[in-house]
């Protein structure tokens, strides 16, 4: 079992696609384990996004990430970092698969609706960042059917 981090942006809370999304991960089979809605600080935004620290697309993508709520959760089943970056889609979402959440809800690249850890040790550094009290451990019964 794996744990991802996985934050709806503030487009996608503005646009009412929280519903949508959640439902997404749900129905795939993962399990909710942390929730939370907030507006990020600078200091939240710009330690989550430092690798991209000297990227031309970096004080706009701070701006956008602190401009209203997102929506940040953590979702656990086998391998669910890259199910989750799999539902996601490709970061652009004008070329995104019809099906993926950027595919079928976005028309940007930066305004792309959601975002999702791309690794094990990025995940392990955004959940530590964003859910500092922990995540929720609980047991889905539905995994003894969603799993062989
Ligand atoms: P995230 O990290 O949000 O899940 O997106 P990706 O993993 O798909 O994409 P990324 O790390 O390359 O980019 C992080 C973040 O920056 C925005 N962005 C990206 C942007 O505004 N302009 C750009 O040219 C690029 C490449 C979108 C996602």
């Amino acid at each position: 079992m794996q744990t991802t981090f996985v934050m709806i942006k503030p487009d996608g809370v503005q646009r009412g696609l929280v519903a949508d999304i959640i439902g997404r991960f749900e129905t795939k089979g993962l399990r909710l384990v942390g929730l939370r809605q907030l507006t990020p600080s600078m200091k939240l935004a710009e330690t989550h996004y430092e690798i991209h620290k000297e990227r031309p697309f970096y004080e706009g993508l701070i701006e956008f990430i602190t401009s209203g709520p997102v929506v940040a959760m953590a979702w656990t089943g086998v391998q669910a970092i890259s199910v989750a970056r799999n539902l996601i889609g490709p970061t652009d979402g004008r070329t995104a698969a019809p099906g993926t959440i950027r595919g079928d809800l976005a028309m940007d690249i930066g305004h792309n609706v959601i975002h999702g850890s791309d690794g094990e040790d990025t995940a392990s550094f955004e959940l530590g960042l964003w859910f500092p009290e922990g995540l929720v451990d609980w047991t889905r019964d539905a995994e003894t059917h969603i799993y062989e």
